[in-house]
């Protein structure tokens, strides 16, 4: 996969493509990234990328001479040779929320250009007619779509074939079923007198894929209950949720052993 990201500031880039499985997917060839400055696509002395909103108010909009200039340039040297358009996408806060959905299916393409927003916005004409999609990663403001696009390249290059290795699989992860992931307990058995459960030490792998299986729901259930509407649950499973919600099991704020409380469910 080719990623062409187009952004203001590639230097804020650097930290987490050049390290973890970003960095190896790159050195491995699985996937490349050029990140292209905005600037560097405007012809006038003083390399001017935004101005002032037609019809006032405050903040600067992004021109879309640079952006379409930049853009047309990488679809033409792609030539995309899939039968769906190729995408082009922009990050901003009044995108599609982003998910693991869409993650999936963002990795079924050999290339995307990811453009990312700044300032108090962009320029309609780009939305109209020039992008493809509109990306969010969540309903709160961030200074630019650059951690956005980090976010999204990071979901989806972890998804494609060989980036994670044989150690990992991306199949157990939270979200990845549609269910929060089960606990995990590593070495050593007992620390500070906190055993691990002794079903992982059974060596009874039925017996612990249905602990697993246990805890994940009801791990969901408890924090993330609107998850389990659109979770692949068998007919059992959904019975015992119904039974665990009239139990009253799954009410209340969540909270750690630290006093730490925050409401089951994030409204805004
Ligand atoms: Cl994609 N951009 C900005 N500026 N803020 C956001 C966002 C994107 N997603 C959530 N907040």
């Amino acid at each position: 996969m080719h990623i062409d990201i187009l952004t203001l500031f590639p230097e804020m880039f650097g930290g987490p493509f050049n390290a973890s499985i970003l960095k190896r997917a790159v050195d491995q060839k699985r996937i490349s990234i050029s990140l292209h400055n905005i600037r560097d696509y405007t012809h006038d002395r003083h390399h001017t990328v935004d101005d002032y909103a037609y019809g006032g108010g405050a903040g600067m909009v992004l021109k879309p001479e640079p952006i379409f200039e930049a853009v047309e340039k990488l679809k033409a040297e792609s030539g995309n040779k899939e039968s769906r358009p190729l995408p082009v996408i922009l990050l901003t806060p009044q995108g599609r929320l982003f998910c693991q959905r869409i993650a999936r299916e963002l990795s079924q393409h050999s290339h995307l250009i990811l453009i990312c927003g700044h300032y108090e916005g962009v320029d309609e004409r780009i939305r109209q007619y020039l992008v493809t999609d509109e990306v969010s990663i969540g309903d709160y403001v961030l200074s630019g779509g650059e951690l956005a696009a980090m976010v999204v390249v990071d979901a989806v290059v972890r998804l494609l074939p060989g980036v994670l290795g044989s150690e990992a699989s991306p199949v157990d992860d939270s979200h990845a079923s549609g269910l929060l992931e089960y606990p995990q307990y590593t070495r050593p058995e007992v620390y500070r007198e906190w055993s691990v459960p002794e079903v992982l030490l059974s060596g009874n792998h039925a017996r612990i894929a249905r602990w697993r299986r246990q805890q994940a729901i009801q791990r969901t259930l408890q924090r993330r209950p609107e998850l389990l509407d659109k979770a692949n649950l068998s007919l059992k499973e959904a019975g015992s949720i119904d039974k665990l919600k009239e139990s009253g099991a799954n009410r209340g704020d969540v909270v750690n052993g630290y006093g730490i409380t925050s409401r089951s469910q994030n409204k805004p």
